[in-house]
């Protein structure tokens, strides 16, 4: 299902006196501080982040899978939902893919449909945290750190051949999300397993082509319980360190301990240009892939500030970083889940990009305290959504995403597509 442009302007119509109004107002309110309304809508409209294969599928846990009608059953189907993603919110034009959920077996078929609906290949993931079928060796102890040279080398050779798989997309980087580690004290030498690690990522590093990229992933704990090899940033950066220059950190928000502060981590790596990017989710819990900003919207904020901070100090814009959306979710629509996660992030953005960071500098030069967390919280409690609106708007997209896809019944419509028993490959 493909939507057309005088869908969206047709709907944007009824709705444009009000947002102008809106954001007139709002334009009003920043020009008084010295903001330029229209430089932050630029900035917004630039902001692209990646749609991941797995997440246009109903998520589940690990008690249940409650799949959702009209789930893509195919890549092809899973391209087209980025797309009506893309089209409605303009934000969303990439799509990373999971090997093996996600083979693409006819590559220049999968560039065409997508580059028809505005859309690239993002990184490409590997999978050595789950056994495949007629796979010879198992991964139940462990991949890039197992024991037996033999699994490790079966593990490499997966990541090998999903560069192969990336480099006929015309992604540029890999990304690595490492499961191993141990569930009980004893079980495996800490040591031993960064070893076997490194030389297994050595091995992949020396596979990249001269323009890619590995991402590193680090995550406290899950499937392991008792270690991970890769559990933080520090374990990841030293592994970049050790690899070289094409190798950086990855941060998914849901991958931290309890009350981890995730900004002072995103500015230490900033500040050592290893950023490599983002899978961006949120969480009560653990690593719950919840809608972005539905639970801490303020630390997202706060992210955001130091992302903007460093993104100008670097002299880079956002294309520089790699960004993605990893949640899943049990009980609503992935799409309608996914433009909530894309409008928060924006949100986020704006809100750090109208922050008056020279007054906040002044103010902690100063030491004071209170003045620096009023000027963080005003940016907070600005009501920027007639920014991101605007944005979507002259990009070509929906002043209304999720009010338009309900609208336009696009759900009802792949249905009728797909059919009512459809489950998508991923988790
Ligand atoms: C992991 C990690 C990876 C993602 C898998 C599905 O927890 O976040 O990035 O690929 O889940
Ligand atoms: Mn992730
Ligand atoms: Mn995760």
């Amino acid at each position: 299902m493909k939507i057309e442009q005088y869908r969206i302007d047709q709907h944007n119509e009824g709705l444009l006196g009000k947002h102008n109004n809106q954001f007139i107002f709002l334009k009003e309110q920043l020009g008084e501080q010295g903001i330029d309304a229209h430089a932050i809508v630029k900035t917004l409209q630039a902001f692209q982040v990646a749609i991941p294969s797995w997440a246009l599928g109903t998520g589940g846990t690990r008690f249940g899978r409650f799949s959702g009608a009209g789930e893509p059953g195919s890549l092809v189907e899973k391209i087209e939902d980025v797309g009506i993603l893309h089209a409605l919110n303009r934000s969303s034009g990439s799509i990373s893919l999971h090997i093996p959920w996600d083979i693409p077996s006819d590559a220049n078929a999968m560039i065409d449909l997508a580059s028809s609906l505005d859309l690239k290949f993002d990184a490409v993931n590997s999978n050595t945290f789950q056994d495949q079928k007629n796979q010879e060796l198992s991964y139940k102890y462990g991949s890039l750190s197992h024991v037996d040279p033999k699994v490790r080398k079966q593990a490499v050779e997966h990541n090998i051949e999903v560069i192969k798989y990336g480099k006929e997309l015309g992604s540029k980087a890999l990304s690595i999300w490492l499961s191993d580690g141990s569930c009980f004290p004893g079980q495996s030498n800490f040591v031993r397993s960064f070893r076997n690690t490194l030389e297994s990522l050595q091995e992949i590093y020396a596979a990249l082509p001269d323009d890619w990229k590995v991402f590193v992933e680090y995550k406290a704990y899950e499937p392991n319980f008792y270690s991970t090899v890769i559990q933080d940033w520090g374990s990841s950066l030293l592994f970049c360190n050790k690899l070289g220059p094409k190798a950086d950190v990855l941060v998914d928000l849901g991958h931290h301990l309890p009350n981890a502060n995730i900004e002072q981590i995103v500015a230490t790596l900033m500040m050592e240009n290893r950023l490599a990017g983002f899978h961006f989710n949120d969480s009560k819990y653990g690593d719950d892939d919840l809608t972005v900003g539905s639970i801490r919207p303020y630390m997202l904020f706060l992210i955001f500030v130091e992302l903007v901070e460093g993104m100008k100090r670097a002299g880079k814009g956002s294309d520089g970083f790699a960004w993605m959306i990893d949640a899943s979710h049990n009980v609503k629509d992935p799409l309608e889940d996914l433009m909530q996660s894309v409008e928060a992030i924006l949100l986020s953005y704006a809100q750090a990009l109208i922050l008056d960071t020279k007054k906040l500098e002044k103010a902690r030069q100063n030491n004071d305290v209170v003045l620096a967390q009023q000027l963080l919280q005003n940016a907070f409690r600005t009501d920027v959504r007639p920014l991101v609106r605007e944005a979507m708007l002259h990009s070509g997209g929906s002043l209304d995403p999720i009010g338009l896809f309900r609208d336009l019944k696009i759900r009802e419509n792949l249905i009728s597509e797909r059919g009512t028993v459809t489950v998508a490959t991923g988790l």
